[in-house]
């Protein structure tokens, strides 16, 4: 048989907006290791730069919303992207930029990761860019993946009494024009992790996860990621929410603490060898 030429094979491309987080855990540097874990090839367009260590974000630096388009441009003209990937985008010119180059791309599907704050509570979005991602981006949403802290924040109205449902933000979620829902349930009085998934005629799937004992950074840009790579590499919005979760709590069982904060996820924990296999608690 002749060899096979390297043109022949081609993985697909999935281009991430997001912004660096120098700790590896999280940000742009958590979707390359996902997106490349996952058998994907990685494209990146760097939003912002941040200064944090394994315990918390100290600063961080919006890329000029020019050099934004530029770099997507410049890559969408060359290559066929198979699915975007968005998470922190550092300003609201970002997101302005950012929604006018989806908008000429509406078959691609976009995975988008509402980052508001990092885990630790450090404010990474200010109401003017959440005012911008529900009026441009949602409406180009294939599936938003907001954590229930986020969820709230997207979701409530001013003129809202009490904290609404999970279920109502994930209407109004809807209602502002993404496809899909997956509202994460990490941060709720649950006995375990519950994550459910809502589209426009209700909800489409629930899966219930064990806990983990640590304290994670990095687990919504993971499983955000592994979404977008399901959806490139053509599975369904089911299939891919359930196997992104499955492999994201992998990551997370198999993750480690390489400073003195929080832990971040092993997204390659299939790689080392004689690993005794942890097996999620999961229940449809
Ligand atoms: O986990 C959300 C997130 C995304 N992107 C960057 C971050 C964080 C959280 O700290 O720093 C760059």
């Amino acid at each position: 048989m002749p060899a096979m030429s390297t043109d022949d094979f081609q993985p697909p491309l999935v281009l991430t907006f997001a912004a660096s987080d120098p700790t590896g855990g999280a940000g742009i540097q958590a979707d390359l290791m996902t997106l490349a874990s996952m058998g994907c090839h990685p494209l990146s367009v760097i939003t912002a730069i941040t200064v944090q260590d394994t315990t918390g974000v100290e600063a961080a630096f919006a890329v000029d919303a020019d050099w934004v388009s530029d770099q997507a441009r410049a890559l969408l003209e060359d290559v066929p992207v198979a699915a975007f990937k968005l998470g922190m985008l550092g300003s609201v010119e970002n997101i302005a930029a950012i929604a006018e180059i989806i908008s000429d791309y509406p078959d691609i599907p976009l995975v988008f990761d509402p980052v508001l704050a990092s885990g630790r509570g450090d404010q990474l979005a200010d109401e003017e860019m959440v005012e911008a991602m529900i009026e441009l981006l949602l409406p180009q949403t294939t599936i938003l993946t907001p954590n229930s802290l986020e969820a709230r924040r997207l979701a409530q109205d001013d003129d809202d009494e009490k904290q609404p449902s999970l279920l109502i933000c994930a209407q109004k979620l809807l209602s502002a024009g993404c496809e899909h829902v997956l509202i994460t349930g990490t941060h709720e009085n649950t006995a375990q992790v519950i994550n459910t998934l809502y589209a426009a005629a209700g909800q489409i799937r629930e899966d219930l996860w064990d806990r983990l004992p640590g304290s994670y950074h990095g687990s919504g840009c993971t499983l955000a990621s592994a979404i977008a790579a399901n959806l490139a590499c053509g599975l369904d919005i089911g299939e891919a929410v359930f196997e992104a979760q499955e492999y994201t709590w992998h990551t997370l069982a198999h993750g480690f603490r390489p400073g003195m904060g929080q832990h971040v996820p092993d997204r390659f924990f299939w790689a080392r060898a004689d690993d005794d296999e942890a097996e999620p608690e999961e229940k449809h």
